[in-house]
């Protein structure tokens, strides 16, 4: 804060004058924003600042002195308040650009320290692993529609309307005549069938629906892994060194038995279930519930009247089919003992693999 003490005289007040003219212009030509500026404009022309204290020095002096410092002391006020409030606009325009530049440049790549790093679920880790299996083994990968018609999820594997067999798969109907969530993944053996010659390999990894309660080892969105072969000369054999091979790379194991069982599905012929030993204990522990044997894999030779929907001719052709419960084969692998962790969405779970 500026004080005077006692009566200065004329030439004291005009030095006063001038200093304070040059200081005020050295300040302002270092300010860098509107913040120091307000500083600088009420050291000056605050009500306590330089120039208004010189300014109550004027009743002191004669009415000469007066005429000639007053038009000194206004042409100060007048030229620092101009100045402020250029210097005022200048800044508060560049600070606006240099917030545009940031805005601008801002990279929302940069990296940050800390933050949670995400990775691919684990559903699509174990599809992954799963359709490498099957390419090493020459087979392609191939996908089809969720939202299926009656066709090619019953009609066309050999289930016609009023069959029994459509009890077993609890269907979400759609409010358009004939369309379904697909109740599995084999309606893609008929549109593979009604586009490839033979012969061809080909596994489709996907989600399933049905319209069951939930439990710990059922859930109404799950993934199943269909499998086809079609050539000539195909059998049952090819269909169980396909599962055990399968089985023993997935498991990492060398040592790893399978044991069929006949099994019923209206779209094979013969139908089988093969189970495989289980992998974690030799005599019977909590995930096999103390059998050692865990049911895994069911599948077929594909019934001629599939073939015979899907343009192929069962006298010259055969083919095996399976179709096995991918989200199940990940809870036995993965040691998950609740099913419906796997879309739960909880970190908790989802982190751990
Ligand atoms: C089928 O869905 C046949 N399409 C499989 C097939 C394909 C057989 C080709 C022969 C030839 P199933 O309804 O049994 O079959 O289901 C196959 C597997 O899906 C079951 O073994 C089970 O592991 C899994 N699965 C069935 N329902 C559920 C459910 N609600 N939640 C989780 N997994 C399920």
């Amino acid at each position: 804060m500026f004080v005077m003490v006692g009566r200065r005289s004329m030439s004291s007040l005009k030095r006063e004058v001038e200093q304070a003219q040059e200081e005020f212009s050295q300040r302002i030509d270092r300010v860098t924003s509107v913040k120091d500026l307000e500083v600088v404009r009420i050291d000056f022309l605050g009500r306590q600042g330089k120039i208004s204290t010189l300014f109550k020095q004027i009743k002191t002096l004669s009415v000469d002195e007066k005429k000639e410092l007053v038009p000194l002391l206004n042409n100060l006020k007048n030229i620092s308040e101009d100045l402020i409030k250029k210097s005022k606009d200048r800044l508060v325009q560049q600070q606006a650009h240099a917030v545009q530049l940031k805005q601008k440049n801002f990279d929302v790549t940069a990296g940050q320290t800390g933050l949670l790093k995400g990775h691919s679920h684990l559903y699509s880790q174990f599809i992954e692993e799963i359709e490498n299996i099957f390419i090493s083994m020459g087979y392609d990968v191939l996908d089809g529609p969720y939202v299926e018609t009656d066709y090619y999820n019953f009609t066309a594997l050999n289930i016609p309307q009023d069959h029994p067999a459509r009890d077993m798969y609890d269907t979400f109907w759609l409010n358009k005549k004939n369309l379904l969530l697909r109740t599995h993944t084999s309606p893609v053996q008929v549109r593979t069938m009604e586009h490839c010659k033979p012969p061809f390999a080909a596994v489709v990894p996907g989600f399933t629906f049905r319209h069951e309660a939930t439990d710990a080892t059922h859930d109404t969105m799950f993934a199943q892994c269909e499998g086809f072969v079609i050539d000539k000369n195909i059998t049952l054999s090819h269909l169980f060194a396909t599962a055990q091979t399968f089985l023993k790379t997935l498991f990492k194991t060398d040592d790893l038995d399978i044991r069929i069982r006949p099994g019923f599905f209206p779209f094979v012929e013969p139908g089988v279930e093969i189970d495989m030993r289980c992998p974690f204990c030799k005599s019977g522990c909590s995930v096999c519930k103390k059998t050692t044997w865990l049911e895994v894999f069911p599948g077929g030779l594909i019934h001629p009247n599939v073939l015979r929907a899907g343009g192929i001719d069962p006298e010259e052709y055969s083919g095996f089919a399976f179709g096995f419960g991918l989200t199940r084969l990940a809870m036995l692998k993965y040691k998950v003992n609740d099913i419906r962790l796997f879309l739960s969405g909880k970190l908790k779970f989802l982190e751990q693999f």
